[in-house]
């Protein structure tokens, strides 16, 4: 039998400042378990960020914890010094053993960093100036972990954008179709294969291989309380190596629409321009350093892409009976995935439109 993982004994086993006054769920993760954990010091109470690792998602957690440990040792290095450099990176907390994280007796896995405060995340993005800042900050990141040292990160979750992959497990699941759905999607199933035809577009280009982020949600950029700029990446799981603009399309799906990313009103899902130009402004202000031609052309296309590949996700899992993302209600993967097809479709209709100022901006 499997039990709830206990979260408060996990808390015992870090060496945080004091006694754990107060732990309660934080963020809104499809994942991982976050909780946010208070301590007593003198003083203030100090407060931390404890994760539960998925091991359903992540198979070799250790490995995935090697490469946060290097990313925000080479981060922290940079931003030593800085202005405010402490708020700039994430700082893992030891467990008593030592170690970067800590397995419990039923073998799950945690970890906790130093929260950072008066800073928060937004799930989305109400101004063009919160776009660019998320833009500027995820550019920063891949620009400061392009001197990280050899060997090369761990591959954590092999072809994890991987779009013709992506949809190869979409025809699986449609062929098994395990929880009897597939009907009740045959609108979005036939949406999906109508589109198959750009699956292969990123992986044929060519593009260089760097090390990105892989998951630049909005709500993954914590934004400073006071002055509204962008503090600090999170949500470092899925760091390893992988193409730039997988990056700045999932920045496209979550930033410039209005609306949830599980919205139902599809009246409210669009891609508004403005949104997309603070993106690209932002973006190029702090990677335009590196980026590529070839990268440059296909920045709107991109968000397109991102955009497609996760409606296909939600739809896949929909299809398989809701094993892989948290789910709160019935039909929320599929309405999930309907919000991301109709974000793609508005993306369509302003595609040249958004290649006409990418070219523009230069
Ligand atoms: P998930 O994979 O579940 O999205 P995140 O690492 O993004 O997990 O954390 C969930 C939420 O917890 C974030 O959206 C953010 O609000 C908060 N959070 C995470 N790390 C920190 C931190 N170091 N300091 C302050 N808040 C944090
Ligand atoms: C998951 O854990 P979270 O919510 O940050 C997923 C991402 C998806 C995202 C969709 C490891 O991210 O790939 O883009 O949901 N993470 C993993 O919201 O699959
Ligand atoms: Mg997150």
């Amino acid at each position: 039998m499997s039990q709830r993982p206990d979260a408060h004994a996990a808390a015992r086993e870090f060496q945080f400042s004091g006694e754990v006054l107060g732990l309660k769920p934080h963020g809104t993760g499809h994942i991982n378990d976050t909780f946010l954990v208070t301590c007593r010091a003198p003083g203030e109470p100090i407060r931390y960020i404890l994760q539960h690792i998925n091991r359903r998602v992540f198979h070799d957690p250790v490995a995935v914890m090697q490469n946060i440990e290097r990313v925000t040792t080479h981060l922290a290095a940079q931003a030593a010094g800085q202005p405010d450099g402490e708020r700039r990176s994430l700082h893992l907390v030891p467990a008593r053993d030592g170690r970067n994280w800590h397995a419990d007796r039923n073998g799950e896995m945690w970890r906790a960093y130093r929260a950072i405060e008066n800073a928060r995340t937004y799930e989305t993005a109400t101004s063009a100036g919160q776009a660019f800042q998320a833009a500027r900050a995820f550019g920063h990141f891949q620009r400061q972990l392009s001197s990280l040292p050899p060997p090369r990160l761990n591959e954590t979750i092999p072809d994890f954008h991987s779009t013709p992959k992506r949809f190869a497990l979409l025809e699986q699941a449609v062929a098994a179709d395990v929880a009897g759905r597939a009907a009740l999607a045959a609108p979005e199933i036939e949406f999906a294969r109508l589109r198959q035809s750009i699956t292969g577009i990123l992986l044929d280009a060519h593009l260089p291989e760097r090390i990105t982020h892989n998951d630049t949600k909005f709500n993954n950029v914590l934004l400073d309380d006071k002055t509204g700029e962008a503090v600090c990446v999170i949500d470092l799981d899925t760091v390893m190596p992988g193409l730039a603009l997988y990056d700045f399309g999932d920045m496209v799906r979550t930033t410039t629409s209005p609306a949830n990313e599980d919205e139902r009103d599809l009246k409210l899902v669009t891609m508004q321009f403005p949104m997309f130009e603070a993106l690209v402004r932002g973006y190029l202000e702090t990677a335009g350093a590196f980026l590529t031609p070839a990268e440059r052309r296909l920045l709107a296309f991109s968000g397109k892409l991102i955009t497609f590949e996760i409606g296909i996700r939600f739809l896949t899992d929909y299809l398989s009976g809701d094993t892989y993302f948290k789910v709160h209600r019935d039909g929320h993967n599929l309405d999930r995935c309907r919000t991301q097809f109709k974000l793609v479709e508005s993306i369509e209709r302003q595609e040249e439109k958004m290649n006409r100022l990418v070219e523009s901006i230069g």
